[in-house]
């Protein structure tokens, strides 16, 4: 028997009460967003006819993500990150703010305050048996013209697709650093071929991943933050070509202008010029970013972060 109540003016009194709008302290913005997430819950657990078992799962399941500090996987897993980043692109184009690199998701595992060096820097620290990985290119405007001193802030894992700090095992800040580029806007980097990532096979977002029947899998991928005063900040990532999970990344964040060719070579008179012996691997890629005088639009969006002051 399916009774319908939600929508009544009791239930609906009740729901604004609960939600603080009749009185006068607290957060006028978090009331009604408090508010609408109660009337859309009432309504879905009528719906749906949302059993008690079914409820108590769900609270459940909320502590389980919090304490294994997942919430921010999770939202990446269902898309809804990249969903922001929909957002965002859309209010771009209305607002006629159209070209450079596009963005895409930074993802739950930056950490802030990586070494900073000057035009080059090595990654990785020597401890992972990877591939031997060189990267360069070029920060540019939309005119093409180089961004002198531009910051490049790169995060990536290691062979087994994990990142420092979040895997303790690693070294402090290892695939991480803030490399300003040099007055031709070139930076380039030594580090390691990175893996894919894998959700935690046994944590709560792969649970439901797997009730929804999906992997958890992230193609090979870089991240990175550009940023320079008058440009507008960056967060993007590359993606390798050929991964398998290339069009297939449980996060949605591959986009075909991020897809970045990685050449292997065996060639033993580069590699010593490398100062590296076997196989290596070669990236070349450049960012454009758009021009902004905006302070706010210079800065990377507020999110709480590893090791970020607030
Ligand atoms: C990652 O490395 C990542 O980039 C994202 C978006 C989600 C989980 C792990
Ligand atoms: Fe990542």
């Amino acid at each position: 028997m399916t009774v319908h109540i939600s929508q009544t003016e009791p239930v609906q009194q009740f729901l604004k009460e609960a939600s603080g709008v009749f009185n006068d302290a607290g957060n006028p913005r978090v009331k009604t967003l408090i508010h609408r997430v109660l009337k859309d819950s009432v309504k879905i657990i009528e719906d749906l006819n949302v059993t008690p078992e079914e409820f108590w799962a769900a609270v459940n399941y909320l502590n389980v993500l919090g304490s294994r500090q997942e919430a921010g996987l999770l939202v990446a897993g269902l898309g809804l990150e990249h969903y922001m980043d929909l957002q965002l692109d859309a209010q771009d184009e209305q607002a006629g703010q159209l070209g450079g690199t596009p963005r895409t998701i930074e993802g739950p595992l930056y950490v802030a305050g990586a070494p900073l060096s000057q035009h080059e820097a090595r990654l990785d620290d020597g401890s992972d048996a990877g591939t031997p990985l060189f990267m360069q290119g070029q920060v540019k405007d939309i005119d093409g013209q180089p961004v002198p001193g531009a910051i490049v802030d790169v995060w990536q894992a290691n062979t087994g697709g994990t990142y420092s700090y979040f895997d303790p095992s690693q070294s402090e800040f290892n695939l991480r650093r803030r490399i300003q580029a040099d007055s031709d806007g070139r930076y380039r980097f030594r580090s390691i071929v990175p893996s894919g990532y894998g959700c935690p096979p046994d944590g709560p977002t792969q649970q439901l991943l797997d009730q929804l029947g999906r992997h958890g899998q992230r193609p090979a991928h870089i991240h990175f933050f550009i940023s320079a005063p008058g440009h507008r900040h960056l967060t993007t990532q590359i993606n390798l070509a050929g991964d398998k999970y290339l069009y297939d990344d449980f996060a949605y964040a591959t986009r075909d202008e991020l897809v970045a060719e990685i050449r292997f070579s065996d060639d033993q008179v580069k590699a010593k010029q490398y100062g590296v012996s076997g196989t290596f691997a070669e990236i070349d890629f450049d960012f454009t970013l758009q021009a902004s005088e905006a302070p706010k639009a210079q800065q990377r969006g507020e999110r709480v972060r590893a090791l970020e002051e607030s």
